[in-house]
C-alpha cells in the first residue's frame, strides 16, 4: 500500500508526475498547506516539518524529494527509470537528482527572497555558479542522467518548470526551453497536470472560498 501526501501545484507535484510515470497504484492524502489554520499538528508525525511531499509505502515512511524518488525509482524497477547500481549513468542520475533539492531549490530561494550572503556560508553555493552548472549539463546532455529520461528529470524539469516559467527567478534560456519541450510531451506528465489541476479546484485558497 502507498500513500502519497499531497498539494497540488507545490513541490510534491513532481513527485506525483513520477507517481504516474511508474504506473504504481496510490491513494491520496492531502495535506491543505494553504490553509489559514495551518497544516495539522498530526501530519508532523509524517513529516517532520509538517511539509509535502511524504509518502509511507507498506508501513515504511520516506520524506524529502530527493529520497523518495531514489525510493520509488528503486523499488518499482519495471518502470526503467533507475539507472541500476551498476550502470555508469547512475552517478550522474543521483547528483543531478540530489542537487535539484541541495543546491538548486535554496539557491532559487536565496535569489528571490534577495538574501545577500557569502558562498562559502551555506553550502548550496551562489545562484550564478548553480545556473551555470545546470546550463552546462543541460547543453551536454538532453535528461538529466544523460542519455535518456530518468527519474531525476520528473524533479529537475519540475523545477525548472515552475521556477521559469511561473515564478519567473531562472532565465528563458533556450537550453532550459528545449529540455522542458523534450520532457514535457511525455503522458504521465500531462496526465499529472491534470490530476493537478482537479484537486486544485478542490482547494480553498484555489478555488476562492477562501478570499
Ligand atoms: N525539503 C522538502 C521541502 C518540501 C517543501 O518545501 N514543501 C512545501 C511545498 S511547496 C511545503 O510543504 N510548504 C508548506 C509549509 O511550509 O507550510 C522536500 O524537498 O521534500
Amino acid at each position: 500500500m502507498l500513500t502519497f501526501y499531497h498539494a497540488p501545484w507545490s513541490r510534491s507535484s513532481g513527485i506525483l508526475w513520477l507517481l504516474e510515470e511508474l504506473q504504481v497504484p496510490y491513494e491520496f492524502e492531502m495535506i491543505d498547506i494553504r490553509a489559514r489554520e495551518g497544516v495539522p499538528e498530526s501530519y508532523r508525525s509524517i513529516q517532520p516539518n509538517k511539509k509535502v511531499p511524504a509518502i509511507v509505502h507498506d508501513g515504511q515512511v520516506v520524506t524529502e524529494r530527493a529520497a523518495i524518488t531514489i525510493y520509488l525509482a528503486d523499488r518499482f524497477p519495471q518502470a526503467g527509470l533507475a539507472p541500476a547500481i551498476e550502470d555508469s549513468d547512475r552517478a550522474a542520475y543521483l547528483t543531478a537528482l540530489v542537487y535539484c533539492d541541495s543546491v538548486f531549490d535554496p539557491a532559487i530561494c536565496a535569489h528571490v527572497q534577495g538574501l545577500k550572503y557569502e558562498s562559502n556560508h551555506y553550502a548550496f553555493g551562489t545562484f550564478a555558479d548553480m545556473l551555470a552548472y545546470i546550463e552546462r549539463r543541460l547543453a551536454r546532455h538532453p535528461f538529466a542522467a544523460g542519455g535518456r529520461f530518468t527519474a531525476a528529470d520528473t524533479q529537475l524539469a519540475s523545477g525548472i518548470n515552475y521556477t521559469m516559467n511561473i515564478l519567473r527567478a531562472l532565465p528563458e534560456k533556450p537550453v532550459f526551453k528545449e529540455y522542458l519541450a523534450r520532457v514535457e510531451t511525455r503522458p504521465a506528465f500531462r496526465k499529472a497536470q491534470q490530476i493537478d489541476m482537479e484537486l486544485a479546484a478542490k482547494v480553498p485558497f484555489f478555488s476562492g472560498q477562501e478570499a
